[in-house]
């Protein structure tokens, strides 16, 4: 009938026919926006050490046990389109923590898997199933899901470090969960001295049955040595990964690191991934070309890589050595890894 649009002031569906949608929790189709994605509104954005540091310095300044053991300022994308994540990029979180001398953040546990990058500071440890793990400057130190961790500093210097986490991705699965200490049946673990000559792994069933890195702390120093003898892409940079020594894979099931190195005047070349990172500067100047944004960085500064944005790194002082942190095994294991090199 001609007159229907008419009856129902352009509106094809009748009010009738609205009350009873939404009476049965109903929404249509053809009106959905996740029918057609609107272009991903997520911007690249950088946190610089000189404007944290010495928020993250006031802020230990309180010292209540209760906020010692949780003294994480987060660092909050608010263009992440997802509402209650507290995310950097995509469904990856970090944050920045500081623990001052005499401190101790006890054990716990959580499904949610972990690592932790050094900014400064010299002789705290975080313990990772009763392995020690020195807390020195550019070391990485890996928590894997459920393994029992906590931080000490019993007479070192502060120490700060970023925290970066796989949470909003528990968040979305409804798998995320935490238990205090004290700690209850602890792993048997190996020493990471067994793994660290590179040509032989321990076999032992325990290594082969775990689904993240038997290394726990992987050293500045070591990722340094290894970066630097690594043979150049065709953009001249060199990358390392940080590798399951067992499997050659990534350290932990969902969170993927590298370590770039970039010469002064160069740029890497760009590329695109459906995955999300963040990137912590170890050292050098220089700034990234984010999709339209232009991000400028230094030392300890931090900065993240939205999902589906052209990604190019340009170093304009020093040699630059950039940490990248990516959730790209997620999207690998769920086949929705998609990863582009420019023309
Ligand atoms: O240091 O163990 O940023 O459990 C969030 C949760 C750090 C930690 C975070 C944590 C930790
Ligand atoms: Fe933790």
């Amino acid at each position: 009938m001609s007159t229907t649009a008419a009856n129902y002031s352009d509106d094809p569906v009748s009010p009738e026919l609205r009350a009873q949608y939404a009476a049965n929790d109903i929404t249509v189709l053809w009106e959905s926006p996740n029918g057609a994605l609107p272009p991903p509104s997520e911007r690249a954005r950088v946190w610089h050490w000189g404007d944290i540091r010495p928020v993250m310095f006031e802020t230990a300044k309180i010292t209540l046990p209760a906020i010692i053991e949780r003294r994480v300022m987060q660092l909050v994308n608010p263009t992440v389109d997802n509402p209650g994540s507290e995310s950097i990029a995509g469904l990856l979180n970090a944050g920045i923590q500081a623990l001052m001398p005499g401190e101790h953040a006890r054990p716990h546990r959580h499904s949610m898997h972990a690592l932790r990058f050094v900014l400064e500071g010299h002789g705290a440890e975080t313990v990772v199933e009763g392995k020690s793990c020195a807390m020195e400057p550019g070391d990485l130190i890996v928590t894997p899901g459920w393994t029992w961790h906590e931080h000490r500093n019993v007479e070192g210097q502060p120490t700060v470090w970023v925290d970066i986490l796989d949470a909003a991705l528990h968040r979305a699965f409804g798998t995320a969960r935490f238990q205090p200490g004290p700690i209850q049946s602890p792993r048997s673990v190996i020493a990471d001295a067994a793994f660290t000559s590179g040509a032989f792994v321990p076999v032992a069933a325990q290594v082969e049955a775990q689904s993240y890195s038997p290394i726990f702390r992987y050293s500045a120093a070591d990722a340094r040595r290894a970066v630097e003898v690594a043979p150049t892409a065709a953009d001249g940079s060199r990358t390392v990964r940080y590798a399951d020594p067992v499997t050659g894979g990534a350290v932990l099931p969902t969170i993927d690191c590298y370590l770039t190195q970039i010469e002064a005047g160069t740029a890497t070349h760009a590329v695109r991934s459906s995955a999300s990172a963040l990137c912590v500067v170890v050292d050098g100047e220089g700034e990234t070309q984010v999709g339209d944004d232009l991000v400028s960085w230094g030392p300890k500064d931090v900065f993240s890589l939205p999902q589906g944005q052209w990604v190019s790194h340009r170093c304009k002082h020093g040699k630059a050595r950039l940490f990248t942190a990516s959730n790209r095994e997620v999207f690998r294991h769920l086949g929705l890894l998609t990863e582009e090199l420019a023309a």
